[in-house]
């Protein structure tokens, strides 16, 4: 039998990665495997992570911070902010240009036989995938206070990641593999044809948890305020938010549609806020 898996969010997390495709018993040439985005940052050898990926045919869909990533290409070194420099200093700049040049190929959704897969989820309230934010798609966790997959439905399964801290999710028509890899919990994937979660626990916390939705930099590059004067800079994502819905932070996008999503979901609106 032709088996299908589909792997959570990696970030840098080769070993685990490598192991649980081994623990699924991979045939090349055979079965399929997809992977939730968020292969990059954060954990210990993304490089090789991006490597086994590419020799393995994994079928992977682009997450945030891959979004990120190819955004902070596109700007001239004097535009990054310091996470961005941090970020960059990592790796070699000829590294980093072959990854964009990877990740850029990488599709924001794939209709798959089995399931929908996308890295965070779907906007509520429409019914196709092109009418839908793309920055909705890779960033959603909460659509006014309720989790997205609450007010969706969708004919087919959704297979999402991303969301760490709400872990595992495993509902009728919704799998969310994100079981925080990168914060020393596990890698998680899920094998249809078996109706089988496979799950690898994490060697160690690469990443400190509490850095985790709490701070202003788990935006991955660009973080709202760091054009303002040092004393004014936000230093939490919930003053990100306030600053955004007090106005004290003018986003560049001031469409309806903008300040639409600026309500449904202000931690969307932050981390992809970009303002004069
Ligand atoms: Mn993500």
């Amino acid at each position: 039998m032709n088996r299908t898996l589909y792997i959570g969010d990696v970030h840098g997390c080769a070993d685990e990665l490598e192991r649980i495709v081994d623990a699924f018993g991979f045939v090349r040439g055979k079965d399929t495997l997809y992977q939730t985005g968020d292969i990059i940052n954060k954990g210990p050898d993304m490089m090789r992570a991006l490597r086994f990926i590419k020799d393995n045919g994994i079928l992977t869909v682009r997450g945030n911070h891959e979004e990120h990533l190819i955004r902070a290409m596109e700007l001239p070194e004097s535009g990054w902010t310091e996470k961005q420099r941090a970020r960059f200093a990592k790796l070699s700049m000829e590294e980093w240009k072959s990854i964009v040049d990877e990740v850029r190929t990488w599709p924001l959704w794939r209709d798959t036989p089995h399931a929908l897969l996308v890295h965070a989820g779907l906007e509520p309230g429409k019914a196709r995938l092109e009418d839908m934010d793309p920055e909705v798609i890779l960033s959603i966790r909460y659509w006014n206070d309720k989790p997205w997959f609450e007010q969706v439905s969708w004919p087919k399964t959704v297979v999402f990641g991303h969301w760490a801290k709400m872990g595992f999710v495993n509902r009728p028509g919704f799998i969310g593999l994100d079981a925080g890899c990168v914060y020393g919990k596990k890698l998680m994937a899920w094998c249809p044809e078996e109706d089988k979660f496979y799950e690898i626990p994490a060697a160690r916390e690469y990443s400190p948890v509490k850095d985790k939705a709490k701070t202003a930099i788990d935006a991955p590059c660009l973080v709202p305020g760091d054009k303002l004067p040092e004393s004014k800079q936000p230093k939490t994502f919930e003053e990100i938010k306030a600053k955004i819905a007090s106005g004290d932070i003018e986003p560049a996008d001031n469409s309806e549609q903008a300040q639409k999503l600026r309500k449904a979901s202000p931690s969307i609106a932050a981390e992809w806020a970009g303002y004069p």
